[in-house]
């Protein structure tokens, strides 16, 4: 397969300033009539090139009259043309009620919808598919009216009309520039959850959350955080709406979590869907977070969009820090950073190093769909995190100021984000650009050796070698540190941020009355990993007066861990500090209870996983085990204490009833582990009395984990009450993808033949085959069955969604860091898919490369 290459880039030949699509719909056969006025860009004599994927094209006219010179190469359409500026007509024929890859226009449950990014408008239509061709779109929809009474795209509504044999058509006007990626449209029987919205500036838009009818009463969360968004983008950014309606259609298959079409957002349902009786609380702040990423992008993304995928970073890395910040100004900003970085820690830090390690400005792809990843995402978003902090927040408003109002209307790239950061920021971030072109994350030790009333501290930083990148330049790292006094529990010096740019860097700290422990690296400032020499009882100290919660969350996980760490090595430790510290932390009554729920909650297997050389995934799960009895049995009154101290009475979404719903379960999960004699009746009361989802769920993942008949019973019970709610039973199929039990492979194999289970629907595709595989202890089961039934399933998923298949490859990739049974079972796979017939490029290119 092709390697597409960031150094080849280069401006397109033909520009496409205007384009005029005509659809005729019908899942079996939709006919698209496409008119381009094309303008040759510079002087040359190349013909016009227009992308095209799987499409036959049934009519070409260069300006009004039947072209002739036209010819296919591959899949493309090359048009020869003499002058600089014509009008080409185009016509296909496409048949969305076949499209299972969801790219393009495609059916999902009755409705016709689009997803054109990365390059899905090719398969739509003959066009210049890349982001830097930049049009003003006028699109007419004709359809049935029964089947589609509701027809909407990109823009303004200009038009309808009823037609003969019960068709009606729709035209849509969007007055801005935008690359084919952002067009949309969808048609089907909706109805919408309205409401209105009135601009800084006074202009009022029209909001419609479209779902099918029986959805209606589902959507009233998701409307009030697009609200809540498109005032706070104002507020922060002074980002303003700029159409007259601002449109949401919520779909059931989907590859993605949601798509930011300019006016005209498709969502995968479950990011749009709740109420207490379905959604957990995770996933109602997930529908708030997403719904903003996806408004936000109307900015950083539609108003000003990437040159080329490479700089794909540009607009998702800042839109995941918009909807990051975004998410921590409506609650618990400490809980939120610390939720954020669990799951960078959980999906960035394993990529970044593994065999798919990339830049977060990739450097070549062959799929680009691949590159979708956390490093683009996450990682990308820890940088402009960093440039934020280092510039303060007035600086970096007055960069994104520049940003926006310099590359309005255009496609930008990375770079010329960063020189707006440099020049309102008035600094050089010559080395710091090295965070866009190193991949791999940074290592840094920091060792604070007192002498008298002197502390010096040591820094050192590592960037370890990654695929293509053997050998590294130092990073520029921001560290937020402070000191504590030891014996005193008081700060010793004021917050500082240091900038470690060097291999190896001191910090003197003199007139020291006691002994300091240091805080380093709060509010995780800087996406590292970072090694310490402080002993458990500094750690233990910092867990409970540190004043920032992060560091203070941090210095528990990092006590947890060494102590896991000590075990699984060694096959035993010394629990004791853990269960003092975390006594500490559950009692201390001034702490907020979600903050509580997320320190006393232990490292998961796989991240115990990745700081060992090894991965030893029954003796992790053991040490684990041992230690989460151990802390049950030795607290287990402060944790009933705890679960009767959250019993809420009603169901209420606020960020308190959030935090004590989250310790009640995470308490519950303790009393189990003590093995107390009432901890399934506990559970299964939990799981039957509860008012809402999250209770719901917490009460049954507790007993999937277990081996009471109650286990059984809670399972049927879930199943008969959803049956007919795909997004639960998606829930209900992940919760035994997770269970810690020792024969979960053997469950998920059974479960891959239910009758509720399809490859077809991509959640449901992930709820089964993706939790299963991050389930370390039996995806890892030694006899290799994890691994063979995941390649099964992904090669059988290959066939019909390539995207989705090769999002699903990562966990066989990790095999350097097991045993070599393991190791050889997991490649033997991988070298199975590659070598399957018919293979996408999707799927090679992840399977090759994790082979390296
Ligand atoms: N920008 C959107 C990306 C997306 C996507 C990418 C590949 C395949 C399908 C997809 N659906 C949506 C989502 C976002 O970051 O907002
Ligand atoms: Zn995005």
């Amino acid at each position: 397969p092709n390697v597409t290459r960031r150094e080849d880039y280069r401006e397109p030949d033909w520009r496409v300033p205007e384009i005029a699509l005509d659809f005729d719909l019908d899942p079996a056969a939709t006919r698209v009539r496409t008119t381009l006025w094309v303008e040759r860009n510079g002087t040359h004599d190349r013909p016009l090139r227009l992308d095209g994927d799987g499409l036959t094209a049934l009519n070409v006219k260069v300006d009004g009259a039947e072209a002739t010179g036209w010819h296919m190469d591959g899949p493309n359409l090359v048009v020869p043309l003499a002058g600089s500026a014509h009008t080409i007509e185009t016509e296909v024929e496409i048949a969305p009620e076949r499209n299972t890859q969801l790219q393009g226009l495609y059916a999902s449950s009755g409705m016709l919808c689009t997803q054109c990014e990365a390059e899905g408008f090719r398969r739509i239509t003959f066009f210049p598919d890349r982001p830097d061709v930049l049009s003003r779109y006028k699109v007419k929809l004709t359809a049935d009216k029964t089947r589609f009474p509701v027809l909407l795209a990109n823009g303004d509504p200009i038009a309808q009309g009823d037609l003969e044999g019960g068709r009606h058509w729709a035209e849509w006007h969007d007055p801005f520039l935008k690359p084919s990626y952002l067009f949309a449209l969808v048609a089907g029987d909706l109805v919408a959850n309205r409401g209105s919205f009135t601009t800084m500036s006074g202009r009022d838009v029209q909001l419609g959350i479209w779902v099918r009818a029986p959805d209606l009463a589902k959507t009233d969360h998701a409307l009030a955080a697009l609200k809540l968004s498109m005032a706070w983008d104002e507020k922060v950014y002074g980002r303003e709406y700029d159409l007259d309606v601002f449109n949401i259609v919520a779909v059931d298959d989907f590859n993605f979590g949601a798509m930011e079409n300019k006016g005209l957002n498709v969502f995968n349902s479950r990011y749009i869907l709740a109420d207490p009786d379905t959604a957990t609380d995770y996933d109602y702040d997930a529908i708030a977070a997403v719904v903003a990423h996806e408004y936000f992008h109307n900015w950083s993304g539609n108003r000003v969009t990437c040159r080329d995928w490479f700089q794909l970073s540009l607009k998702e890395g800042f839109t995941v820090f918009r909807d990051q910040s975004f998410s921590a100004d409506q609650g618990s900003a400490a809980v939120k950073r610390i939720e954020d970085v669990r799951g960078l820690r959980a999906s960035q830090f394993p990529e970044d190093s593994g065999p798919l390690a990339h830049p977060v400005r990739p450097d070549e792809y062959i799929e680009i769909s691949n590159f979708y990843t956390a490093t683009i995402y996450n990682k990308g978003a820890e940088v402009i995190r960093m440039m934020a902090t280092i510039l303060g927040p007035d600086k970096f408003r007055a960069a994104t100021d520049l940003y926006f109002d310099r590359f309005d209307g255009t496609a930008a790239t990375c770079e010329d984000f960063v020189q707006c950061m440099e020049q309102a920021g008035g600094m050089d971030l010559t080395q710091f650009r090295r965070w866009y072109s190193q991949a791999g994350t940074p290592r840094v030790s920091a060792t604070l050796a007192q002498e008298g009333g002197r502390a010096r501290l040591s820094l050192r930083q590592l960037v370890p070698p990654t695929p293509g990148q053997p050998v590294k330049e130092p990073m520029v790292l921001p560290l937020k540190l402070k000191l504590f006094g030891g014996f005193t529990g008081r700060p010793m010096c004021d917050e500082q941020l240091i900038l470690l740019k060097e291999d190896a860097q001191e910090l003197v700290f003199e007139n020291l009355s006691e002994t300091p422990v240091l805080s380093i690296n709060r509010g995780f400032s800087a996406p590292i990993v970072i090694e310490t020499n402080r002993t458990a009882k500094d750690l233990a100290f910092l867990s409970a007066h540190d004043d920032d919660p992060f560091a203070r969350y941090e210095a528990m996980q990092q006590l947890m861990l060494d102590t896991l760490v000590t075990s699984v090595t060694n096959g035993s430790a010394d629990h004791q500090p853990v269960i003092d510290a975390v006594r500490n932390t559950l009692t201390d009554s001034a702490l907020d209870r979600a903050f509580v729920a997320e320190a006393v909650l232990l490292p998961s297997d796989s991240f115990i996983g990745d700081q060992m050389a090894l991965v030893e995934p029954e003796a992790i799960f053991r040490a684990r085990e041992a230690l989460r009895q151990d802390l049950g049995t030795a607290l287990e009154g402060e944790w009933r204490a705890a679960y009767e101290g959250s019993l809420a009475n009603r169901f209420e979404y606020s960020p308190s009833a959030k935090g004590a719903r989250r310790l009640k379960t995470v308490s519950l999960g303790y009393i189990a582990a003590s093995g107390a004699a009432d901890a399934d009746e506990l559970a299964f009361e939990q799981f039957s009395r509860a008012d809402n989802m999250t209770d719901r769920q917490g009460g049954l993942t507790t007993l999937v984990n277990g081996a009471s008949p109650l286990r059984e019973e809670a399972l049927e019970e879930f199943y008969k009450r959803y049956q007919g709610n795909g997004l639960v039973l998606d829930k209900w199929f992940q919760a035994q993808a997770l269970s810690a039990r020792e024969d979960t492979a053997e469950m998920v194999e059974r479960l891959s033949a239910h009758r509720d289970f399809t490859l077809s629907n991509p959640n449901r595709a992930r709820s089964l085959i993706g939790a299963f595989s991050v389930n370390q202890r039996a995806f890892h089961h030694v006899s290799g069955r994890g691994y063979r039934f995941v390649a099964d399933q992904l090669i059988a998923l290959d066939k019909l969604n390539p995207q989705t298949a090769a999002k699903l490859i990562p966990p066989l990739g990790r095999w350097k860091r097991f045993d070599a049974g393991r190791a050889a079972k997991m490649r033997s796979e991988l070298e199975r898919i590659v070598a399957s017939p018919g293979l996408s490029k999707d799927m090679f290119e992840q399977a090759s490369k994790s082979l390296d």
